[in-house]
Order: C-alpha cells, then structure tokens, then sequence
C-alpha cells in the first residue's frame, strides 16, 4: 500500500506534469507514422530518388515519418523501358530498397500514363502498342512481384479527360478503351496480389469527373475486370477551395467495394506564404486526413513529396508553391502538425469565427463595377483568417464576391441600380464573421449595347501540355447577346488539340472561338463557359494570353 504522503507526493508531480506539458506533449515526438498504424492506415510520401541518395535530412525524414512510399518519376514508363525492352530499375530498386530498409510498403506509379511515356510507344500500331503494353506490365510488375515491399500499383491513370470524357490520349486514339481493362488483367496476370489501382486527379470532389471514374469502376468490376483500388490524387489550392463532399465521394467508391486512397495529396498557395494561408492549407490537410480515417476502406494518404525543397507545384503553376508539410529547410509546418494531430485523433475543432469587418467603402462605382475598401477582421480560433464574403441581401447565401484580402472588385452589376452590401470574414474552418454595417451605393448608367469579356484559368498542365477550362465568357453590357467570338494568342509552338463548348479556328497562333450552338445566348451579366487543351514542346511553361471578347 502506497503511504498517504507519497500518494500526495505523486498527485502532485502529476498535476506539475499536466501543468508544464501542453495537451498534445504525449504524442509530440511520435512520427506520422505511428499515428496512422495506431488507426490502422498508412501515411506515405513520394520519394524523388536524387535527394534520396544525396541528402540526409531527406533521408531521415523520409524514413521515420512515413509508412509507405511511392516514386515520384522512378518506376515511370520513360525511367524503366526508354527504348523497347531495354529495362532500367536503377530508380526503382534504389526506392524499393529504401522502403523494405524502413520497413515501408510502395505503391507502384503508373504503368499506362499519356505523359512520361517514351516517343516508341506512342507511335507504334494497334497491335504492337498492345503487346508492348502488356510487356511492359509484365516486366515491371513482374520484376516486384514476389517483393512484399511493393503492394499496389496504379495500373491506369490519367484516363479522364476534365469534363469526364475517356482522355482522347495516344492510347485510347489507338487501341480504344479496352486499353484499360488490357491493362488491368496483364497486370493481375504479373502479380495475383498487388492492389491495383486506377487514379486521377480532379476527383476527390462529386462532380461529372468522379462520376465517369464512378461508373467505369463500376462498369469493368460487373465485367469481372481486376479493379481494385481508386487513387484520388488530390492535388488542392487553398485559393480554390475543399472538395468539401471529399468524405462522401470516397464512401460511394468504398460502397462499390474498392480500397480508396488519397495518393498524391498537396495544398499549394499563390506565394508569398503567411501565417493565414499556412493555417488555411493545414486546415485543407486536416480535412483530406479526416476524411480517409471516416471512410473504412480508406487504406491511406500520401503526400505528393514532403518538403518544399522538391515539389512539382512552383514548376507548374507560375507564382504558387510552398504545397507540402515541411519547408525548404525541412522544418514542419502547421501543416504536418495538422496531419498529426488528425492522425493522433486530435479533435481540436475551431469554431470560433473571425471578428466583424469594418464597413465597407464604396469607390471607382460604374455602371457595371464597385470597388470596395473595409477594416481587416482578425482570427484567433487556430484556423486562421482565411478571407471575405460580401453580400447583397441579408441572409443571402451565395456570395456578390469573395476576397481573400480586405477589399475588392464587383464586377456583373446592373446599372443605375442601388446595391446594399456587407462583408463577412471567414476562417479556415469555414466559420463567418458576423456582417458588416451595410455601405449602399448605386450603379451609373449603362451605355446600352454589348461589351463582353472573357478569362481563361489554367486548369492542370504537364511538361507539354494543359487544359484551360474554364475560359468564362461574360455579357457585360445592358443587352442580350445572341453569339460571341473569343480570341486569345497560344505561345509560339504551341498546338491546340481539343476544344469543347466552342467552335475553334485556329490561324497562326491566333484562336478565335465562336459560341456552340446551346451557348450563345447571354442575358446581361450572364455568362457561359468553354474549354481547350494544348500542347506544348516539352520544357516550355507558357500558356495562352490575350483573351477578349465581342
Ligand atoms: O503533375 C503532378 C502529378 C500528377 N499525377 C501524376 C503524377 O505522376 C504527377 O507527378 C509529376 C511529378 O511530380 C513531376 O516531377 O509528374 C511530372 C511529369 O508529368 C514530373 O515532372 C517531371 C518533369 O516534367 C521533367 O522535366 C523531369 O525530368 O519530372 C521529371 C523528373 O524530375
């Protein structure tokens, strides 16, 4: 029996304890990966091999953090067979080996993929590019097949186009869709254990994208083809916003019975970083981490690198960046710590909202457009500010416009028109402010007539390629519109290989795209929008420029 005075003794170095450590102290110095075990899940990363052999701070943390690993570029078509049946696993073995080292498992990337795949492929007959095909499934999964390291594969990937048609790549151009399930079988033929995966981007969300790969799963799995295993790669932006149904999309997928997983997760931001965006993309992380751990089937979630030093995203996406849970110097950032915590079973939730915006100024009022100026709100929930809705009536919910910063732009006004509006902050979570104090203001004349405009966002791109959808086009001007013309300028070289919603000609690099038949209609303030895909010599990171509208 334990003396009253010790007892008292040990009461008190325990309540000294509670006092000097903060809440999550018990789990601080366990890596990610203990966490995901402990809820039954792996937690990975893709490993660039170049750091990997050179840099021991990418080693180390690569090897005590993470559970599974898969190759960024090393288990590619281009890196293991650049010329037919001349195999090369140097990259490959040199990350396998690491795993099984770290006791890890991999996932295979990608074995039919329309990008990083040599010229002699793409140019062969139908006949030829099957078997070559087929080889190379065999010799790759093959070559893994009895090394318990290596688990799954993304068999396919890529297959959708972005509005989820079947991608019109040089496989599907030359072999039709069966490519697909071809490719699935000469998989399983290779290894009857691996999990084999189909993968994409643009689906972590419901949308008509995840709803093709929906119904194709579900389509090649009643026809008995060997799938069994969905990858959403979940490549976010933070200006963009959560794939907030992420959770439902992947049980509709579990409940066709398929292993889900998150495999290629990263968060990137227009640069500079801040505090208010760390904090919003740690929330995005949080949000993809809870998600896999709600949904059983859910095997996982890797990140697409870990350390900013090495990320796909600021070669891409001109001006954005800092994407991963370390930074360039390899120290965590509020993002690990969201992934962490959410491993861990953290359940800080914040719902404490922002405080209220100032009121708002009205300045540079046109017939069409406001300008508006407010004192900044604060946020002290942990989520951080994450920017603002403006509103025009009360208890609207769809915003005039959203701002990440305190001021902003109307734009689509009627004129001679009285406008009430207020501002509402938001946080990372998702929680509002309070509203502002009204400003009231009123629209000038309009000129009568026409005026439209047009903008293109680059959707995704690849080393020489990319999609620009959507381009909006918006009847700015006080009357119906009964058709428009878009132009804009491709870059040098580049080629245009597929429009929808328009019809496009091309002269020189000048693109000019006249509304389709079901689009040319436009009220005022009113808009629609179209889509292309390019291509571009490889290396080269320019898209087009110069869009107008008449
Ligand atoms: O684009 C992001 C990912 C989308 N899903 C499929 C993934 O496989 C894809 O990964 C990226 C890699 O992160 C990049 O590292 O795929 C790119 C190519 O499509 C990779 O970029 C390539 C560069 O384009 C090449 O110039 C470079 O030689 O990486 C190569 C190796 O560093």
């Amino acid at each position: 029996m334990l003396s009253s005075s010790l007892v008292r003794v040990l009461t008190l170095v325990g309540t000294l304890l509670a006092f000097l450590l903060p809440a999550t102290s018990a789990d601080a110095s366990s890596p990610l990966r203990t966490h995901a075990s402990a809820r039954g899940k792996f937690i990975g990363a893709a490993l660039a091999t170049s750091p990997l052999s050179n840099e021991t701070s990418y080693r180390n943390i690569a090897a005590t953090e993470f559970s599974q690993v898969t190759a960024e570029n090393a288990m590619k078509w281009d890196a293991t067979e650049p010329s037919q049946g001349q195999f090369n696993f140097s990259g490959a073995d040199a990350i396998v080996n690491f795993a099984t080292q770290n006791n890890q498992q991999v996932h295979g990337h990608t074995l039919v993929w329309h990008n990083q795949t040599p010229g002699w492929v793409q140019g062969l007959s139908a006949t030829a590019m099957r078997s070559a095909m087929q080889n190379h499934i065999s010799q790759v999964v093959g070559r893994y097949a009895s090394n318990a390291t290596v688990v799954s594969w993304d068999v396919v990937n890529e297959v959708f186009d972005d509005n989820g048609n079947l991608r019109t790549s040089f496989w599907y151009n030359t072999l039709g869709q069966s490519y697909i399930a071809d490719a699935f079988r000469a998989a399983r033929a290779a290894d009857s254990n691996a999990r084999l995966c189909i993968n994409d981007y643009n689906v972590e969300g419901i949308n008509a994208k995840s709803t093709a790969m929906y119904n194709l799963v579900s389509s090649l799995r009643q026809q008995g083809v060997p799938v069994d295993c969905v990858g959403f790669q979940g490549h976010l932006a933070i200006q963009y916003g959560f794939p907030n149904d992420l959770q439902q999309n992947l049980q509709r997928f579990a409940d066709l019975g398929v292993q889900v997983r998150i495999t290629e997760l990263d968060v990137r931001m227009q640069m500079p970083r801040d505090a208010s965006k760390d904090a919003t993309q740690a929330t995005y992380y949080r949000n993809v981490v809870n998600a896999c751990l709600n949904v059983t089937a859910c095997a996982g979630v890797t990140i697409w690198g870990f350390t900013d030093k090495y990320s796909w995203v600021p070669d891409t996406f001109q001006g954005q960046g800092a994407a991963l849970i370390y930074d360039e110097n390899y120290q965590p950032k509020s993002s690990y710590n969201a992934v962490h915590d959410a491993l861990a079973g953290g359940t800080t939730t914040d719902t404490t909202p922002p405080t209220t915006p100032g009121t708002p100024v009205a300045g540079n009022v046109t017939s069409n457009s406001a300008g508006l100026t407010w004192t900044a709100s604060t946020d002290s929930g942990g989520s951080g500010l994450a920017g603002y809705n403006v509103y025009r009536e009360q208890g609207a919910t769809d915003p005039l416009g959203q701002s990440t910063t305190n001021s902003i732009t109307l734009t689509g006004l009627s004129p001679e028109t009285q406008y009430q509006v207020y501002v509402r902050a938001r946080d990372g979570a998702g929680n509002l402010s309070a509203n502002s104090p009204l400003v009231t203001f009123t629209t000038t004349a309009g000129q009568g007539g026409g005026g439209c405009t047009a903008a293109g966002t680059v959707q995704t791109q690849w080393n020489n390629g990319y999609v620009v959808q959507p381009v909006t086009v918006t009847n700015t001007g006080t009357s119906s519109m009964s058709g428009w013309t878009v132009t804009f300028t491709l870059p040098a070289g580049h080629t245009l290989t597929g429009s929808w919603n328009a019809s496009v000609s091309v002269s020189g690099q000048t693109v000019t795209a006249r509304n389709a038949g079901h689009n040319g209609t436009l009220a005022p303030n009113t808009g629609t929008t179209f889509g292309f895909q390019a291509s571009r010599p490889n290396g080269n990171t320019q898209t087009p420029s110069g869009y107008t509208c008449a």
